[in-house]
């Protein structure tokens, strides 16, 4: 059985209850076989970046996974598949998308899986929660080139358990 690697996930969904959305999906997540959620960000909003429709709310999740990557892509798209994620046209609002922003220290580039996620530095949505459950994996310099965009918290529901 090959070892556990530590994988990051990116969560972002912008129709509907999209706070519900995200953290049911943190819960399906850690429900994935051969894998464990060992950290989950706070949850951030921010305005649509090459996208349309309301505020998305994104976090990001680190976990540990014996799966292979294609294996684990295969899980998250099924747990979009459940969120009623439609694919009307690429960018559209979506009521959860989940990326895979790393796979331990791994590269990926097929037709169907780029790691590191190729768009991820761009992004203050994907940058900003990755840098609160891991700080390591995100430079100063990095934050500092998304600082334009604007992310704000989520304020947590105190009475939900959140
Ligand atoms: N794919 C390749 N690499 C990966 C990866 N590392 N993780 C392939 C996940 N999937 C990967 O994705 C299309 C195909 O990418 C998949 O079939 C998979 O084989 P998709 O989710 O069906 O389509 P999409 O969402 O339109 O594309 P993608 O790449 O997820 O879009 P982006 O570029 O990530 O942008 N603004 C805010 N504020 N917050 C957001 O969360 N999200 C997007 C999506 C745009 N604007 C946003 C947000
Ligand atoms: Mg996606």
């Amino acid at each position: 059985m090959r070892d556990p690697v530590t994988a990051y996930v990116a969560l972002g969904a912008n129709l509907g209850d999209a706070a519900a959305a995200v953290k049911d999906a943190m819960a399906r997540i850690a429900q994935i076989d051969q894998t464990t959620l060992a950290r989950a960000s706070s949850l951030y909003r921010s305005a649509p970046v090459e996208s349309s429709g309301p505020d998305y709310v994104n976090a990001v999740v680190e976990i540990r996974t014996r799966l292979a990557a294609p294996d684990l892509l295969a899980r998250l798209q099924a747990i979009e598949a459940g969120a009623g994620r439609e694919r009307p046209f690429r960018n559209a609002p979506r009521t959860l998308d989940l990326d895979l922003l790393l796979y331990g220290s791994g590269r990926i580039d097929s037709e169907r899986l780029q790691v590191p996620h190729p768009r991820m530095q761009q992004r203050a949505f994907v940058l900003v929660p990755l840098a609160e459950i891991a700080p390591g994996r995100v430079s100063p310099a990095q934050l500092k080139s998304v600082a334009g965009q604007s992310i704000t918290l989520v304020p947590s529901d105190p009475g939900h358990g959140a």
